[in-house]
């Protein structure tokens, strides 16, 4: 049976999921921003304050798919010929080592790539669709609107990386398309604490000026009612 209409507890207010009309959207587990050894371990970031979003998207996830729901994935990354990298992308920070070059798994964010490709725990099943973004938002040069718009989708659940990248752009862009978006705060992770924090404060200041904050297990919860 589907998964019917209720309110999930969040900040700034409860939320109302309409689970015939929600997307989750998971942005960014891509090996090369979460596993040790990966791009972004390479640059010195921190990839357990990354790795702990696993679990909990895991069972959000399970729990989607178990209630029927539409789910979707994104990865940030590059044609092989990087005619879609800007190159004002490729010089950002004077990195030795930058987008296209060879890193510890393959061209790094380059699509075909292993470490562009969603880590297993989180894995696309069929039929889920994997939108390739070359920027930080999921709609910017993408079809993932008109994706949503052909399922009947208004309201998104965004969880994934990182907190102030991709998934406020993200969030910011779908926001300013007339999207509802509710974010599991144990679902989206940052390499730095105060980015996470901040990251999430954002969102739900001002009257949830670009959505909503909450937890995992009351959006499990809810969809589990059946
Ligand atoms: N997916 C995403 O957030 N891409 C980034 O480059 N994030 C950083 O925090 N660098």
């Amino acid at each position: 049976m589907q998964a019917k209409p209720s309110t999930v507890p969040a900040e700034p207010y409860p939320f109302d999921l309409r689970p015939a009309e929600c997307g989750l959207l998971i942005i960014d587990m891509q090996r090369d921003f979460l596993e040790p050894g990966g791009f972004g371990e390479m640059l010195g970031n921190d990839v357990s304050q990354l790795r702990r979003t696993i679990e909990p998207n895991r069972r959000l996830l399970a729990a989607w798919r178990a209630a029927g729901l539409a789910a979707m994935h994104t990865r940030e990354g590059h044609r092989p010929d990087l005619s879609d990298l800007p190159p004002s992308k490729k010089v950002r920070g004077r990195p030795k080592t930058s987008i296209g070059d060879m890193g510890p798994m393959g061209r790094i964010l380059v699509r075909g790539e292993a470490g562009h490709d969603i880590i297993p725990e989180l894995y696309p099943a069929a039929g889920e669709p994997v939108i390739d973004k070359p920027g930080k938002g999921a709609f910017h040069a993408t079809d993932l609107q008109s994706i949503l718009q052909n399922r009947g989708i208004n309201q998104l659940i965004v969880t994934g990386v990182t907190t102030e990248v991709c998934v406020n752009t993200t969030i910011r862009e779908a926001n300013d398309r007339g999207y509802d978006c509710f974010v599991p705060e144990d679902c989206v992770g940052s390499y730095f604490p105060e980015f996470q924090d901040m990251g999430l404060r954002m969102i739900k200041a001002q009257g949830g000026i670009f959505g909503w904050v909450g937890s995992s297990a009351d959006i499990v919860a809810a969809i589990g009612k059946g």
